[in-house]
């Protein structure tokens, strides 16, 4: 048998191999329990030792030659497989990304994250609350009477039913009610502010039945006039980023704060537009109400859970929708609710303006 004959021929099937299993077949085929080579190997037994001598290294060389080109053609078809791959599965990084995310934060957003941070600066929290609530936490227990024209079918959207405990179900008017469930789930001292939507009957120009209202509770011993107006001031200084804010406290009447006091900031006519800052009692200037407060009345203390000789506290409640307009430069409250994508590309912040107190509350829209 001519074994460099038989070597030749399997080597150049081997290389001729086109895939990994016609490959595989040609390992069985010489290789394998029943292969071709195997059945030589397996004829050394019952040979003489001269014959085996001479014919043995010829067969072992046959074999280690078969199994090398069965490893080099291997090699070389994986190669070609992966470079294939590779040529199918590339990413072009020379393409240009896609699209930013479209969408801005609507300038309602951007005033309540503004406020959230300008008053945690001073160690005030957020709360929230429902915007369905009963008449006790919106009303009673605000000390506003039964006969009281805010408690009116036409002010107010009550619900068809009462509650489990008998009471009318309503669209919170304002967000007090909250403040009052802090004081009964918290105690005191309280540092909150109160953001959220609120709802009146009342449509019209200037008026949407669903607006924006912040109110603040600040409720602990010895507290007075001197700090409702610190605070105000602080916050309004740092809202407006203008260290010339001037405010004019007025005497004034809510049921829930006595007493009660209107905040006006002074303005400046420029250009035709308001622009505040400066005495409103300079020529040329004017005074604009901002915010109701007052000093918590000791009805609304004492419906709170706790003792009014012993607490006591202020509040103020601001509308943010004018809060924005004013700061902003929106001339129609309605613009907010309409959804028009248009306006909200013009108004709209860009999601990585977060208000910080030390990058700026107000950063550009
Ligand atoms: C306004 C007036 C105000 C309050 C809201 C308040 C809340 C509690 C107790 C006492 Cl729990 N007062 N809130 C006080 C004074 C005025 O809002 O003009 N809002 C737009």
């Amino acid at each position: 048998m001519d074994y460099a004959v038989t070597r030749e021929q399997a080597l150049a099937r081997i290389s001729a191999a086109q895939d990994l299993g016609a490959l595989e077949a040609l390992r069985v085929e010489f290789l394998g329990k029943q292969g071709s080579i195997s059945g030589l190997l397996k004829t050394l037994g019952a040979m003489s030792a001269e014959e085996r001598q001479t014919t043995g290294p010829l067969i072992h060389a046959l074999r280690e030659g078969v199994t090398e080109a069965l490893a080099t053609r291997k090699a070389a078809l994986e190669g070609a497989a992966l470079d294939a791959r590779l040529a199918s599965e590339t990413i072009d990084l020379t393409l240009p990304a896609p699209a930013a995310p479209r969408g801005s934060i609507h300038p309602v957003s951007q005033v309540m994250d503004e406020l959230a941070e300008i008053f945690a600066d001073m160690g005030f929290a957020v709360a929230t609350g429902p915007e369905i609530e009963d008449d006790w936490h919106n009303f009673t227990a605000l000390n506003i009477p039964e006969s009281h024209p805010a408690r009116a079918m036409h002010d107010t959207f009550y619900f068809p039913d009462k509650d489990a405990e008998g009471r009318d179900i309503l669209l919170r008017t304002h967000t007090s009610p909250v403040q009052i469930r802090a004081m009964l789930q918290q105690g005191a001292p309280i540092r909150i502010i109160a953001p959220g939507r609120v709802y009146r009957s009342d449509s019209d120009a200037t008026h949407t039945p669903m607006f924006h209202q912040v109110e603040g509770l600040v409720i602990d011993k010895g507290i007075h006039l001197g700090h409702l107006k610190w605070t105000l001031e602080t916050f309004l200084k740092a809202f407006f980023e203008r260290d010339d804010i001037v405010l004019r406290l007025r005497p004034s009447y809510f049921p829930f704060t006595e007493p009660s006091v209107e905040v006006d900031v002074g303005f400046a006519i420029v250009g035709g537009k308001r622009v505040l800052g400066g005495s409103g009692d300079a020529p040329g200037h004017g005074w604009m109400e901002l915010l109701g407060s007052g000093m918590v009345n000791r009805k609304v203390i004492a419906a709170g859970g706790l003792d009014p000789d012993e607490w006591q506290g202020f509040a103020f409640g601001a509308g943010i929708d004018r809060l924005a307009m004013l700061k902003y430069g929106m001339d129609d409250l309605r613009a907010f609710f309409d959804g028009d994508v248009r306006w909200n590309a013009h108004y709209g912040f860009n999601p990585n303006d977060v208000p910080t107190l030390s990058g700026g509350v107000g950063t550009t829209a």
